[in-house]
């Protein structure tokens, strides 16, 4: 039996593209993590608009936006009502201010999913360390924010856990949370240390080449699952070197390229990209992030406008009876090409009539029905014979190859081996316009 996705989680990889903002009381002490006896009257960005970010995002193409609810210094951007540790205390919008509230009105008017990271590890909640205690507290912070701000589409839990107050350990409650968030959000995707989203493993937004969305069960997230889960990559990463807004990296937003090559090492290799765009001290993207997101969009833009294959005739060396080879070429996302129940090697073969030249190629899985193939390989007829353009291992969601320019008239991609009849929703070619250094990775 092949391990399958939940309708979440299947939904939450469709969407590729994530947001994170980190943002806080270090945004105003110039800090990466602060130790919780920060004055919350040092929170105050006199302008903060949080459509701003909305729309940026919206704009760039991302589908989530996961917001630093509570960092590891304890500060709370909404008037939690089990700490004073937080914006309540502030001047920013006289005390009164929620940026929760204001990130989940402005989500729900642009139909943008939300997210919340909420710091297990508080450095300043006393209770930290007395396990029972602060897990009850936890659960009520986490109760707040899941019934207060409508749909909360992804909580996303780090794994830091520093010492409590005198060196007490804190163990973490987790089987707990869940339990909260399961009841009050049953829609909500639970990352990283949690059981639905794996977290990649590094914060370079780089997956492996071969990503499996199946993995061993996790023994403290899984509890008491053995074998398989289905448990997809998200791969994080920060627009600049910080995960929050320094006035000093406002120079080293991560250059066009470098992101782009990110783009192709994440959402094309089966996983997720979690981008983290940090709101500056006034409450606001700064503008070299803004142009950045804008010029990644317009290159993904160009890159994915026109599919060579697309409509084109398309035959394949065995197509089970109830789908189309040509499935695989139409652009649509409900249906794919399937070989036969016992064929787990086939070939598909487009015929692009002109010589077309692409330097990008695309094959997505229909992962509802599993994750199947194991090794794949495209080849390309330049007149001759056919030369082999790329090759690979796992295709999952999504799986891109950047190429050099090719420039052929038919192309065939062969599914070498898979654990069970492959089902190919896509296979495009494209032309990227500029190039994105498909060898040498960049840092
Ligand atoms: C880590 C944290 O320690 C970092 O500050 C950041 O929030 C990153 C995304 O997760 O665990």
């Amino acid at each position: 039996m092949l391990v399958k996705s939940t309708p979440q989680q299947l939904a939450w990889q469709e969407a590729e593209l994530s947001m994170f903002l980190h943002f806080g009381i270090n945004t105003f002490t110039d800090r990466e993590w602060g130790d919780g006896k920060e004055d919350p009257k040092l929170f105050n960005p006199t302008e903060l608009d949080a459509h701003q970010w909305v729309q940026v995002a919206k704009e760039a193409g991302f589908k989530y936006m996961i917001l630093t609810a509570k960092h590891h210094d304890g500060f709370c951007l909404w008037p939690s009502k089990y700490t004073e540790h937080s914006v309540k205390n502030s001047p920013w919008r006289g005390g009164q201010g929620d940026v929760v509230r204001e990130l989940a009105d402005a989500c729900q008017e642009a139909d943008m999913r939300m997210g919340i990271y909420l710091s297990p590890w508080d450095r300043h909640e006393p209770t930290y360390g007395n396990s029972p205690v602060y897990n009850q507290f936890f659960k009520n912070q986490l109760t707040e924010l899941l019934t207060n701000y409508g749909e909360i589409a992804e909580a996303w839990f780090d794994g830091a856990c520093g010492e409590g107050p005198n060196g007490r350990r804190q163990e973490y409650d987790w089987q707990g949370y869940y339990e909260v968030i399961r009841r009050l959000q049953p829609n909500a995707v639970i990352a990283i240390c949690g059981p639905d989203i794996r977290w990649v493993g590094n914060e370079d937004g780089v997956a492996r080449e071969t990503e499996w969305s199946v993995q061993d069960a996790n023994p403290v997230f899984h509890k008491g699952i053995e074998g398989k889960v289905w448990y997809p990559a998200e791969c994080d990463v920060s627009i600049r070197p910080g995960w929050f807004w320094h006035k000093s990296q406002d120079d080293k937003v991560k250059a066009l390229e470098h992101l782009l090559d990110i783009y192709y090492k994440s959402v094309g290799r089966n996983s997720v990209l979690l981008l983290n765009v940090p709101p500056n001290d006034q409450g606001l993207f700064s503008e070299a992030d803004v142009k950045r997101l804008r010029e990644f969009r317009e290159v993904l833009d160009k890159t994915f406008a026109v599919n060579f294959a697309e409509g084109k005739p398309t035959v394949a060396s065995n197509t089970r009876p109830d789908s189309k080879a040509s499935n695989a070429v139409e652009g649509n996302k409900d249906t794919y090409w399937a070989t036969d129940e016992d064929v787990a090697t086939a070939s598909l073969e487009v015929n692009l009539g002109e010589p077309a030249t692409f330097n990008v190629s695309m094959v997505q899985e229909y992962i509802a029905l599993g994750q199947r193939v194991e090794e794949y390989r495209i080849e390309a007829w330049d007149g001759q014979g056919w030369k082999q353009i790329a090759e690979g291992k796992t295709i999952g969601h999504k799986k891109l190859d950047r190429l050099s320019d090719v420039t052929a008239t038919r192309v065939r991609l062969t599914i070498v081996k898979s654990q069970a009849s492959p089902l190919i929703r896509i296979f495009g070619l494209y032309r990227a316009p500029m190039m994105t250094s498909h060898e040498a990775p960049l840092t």
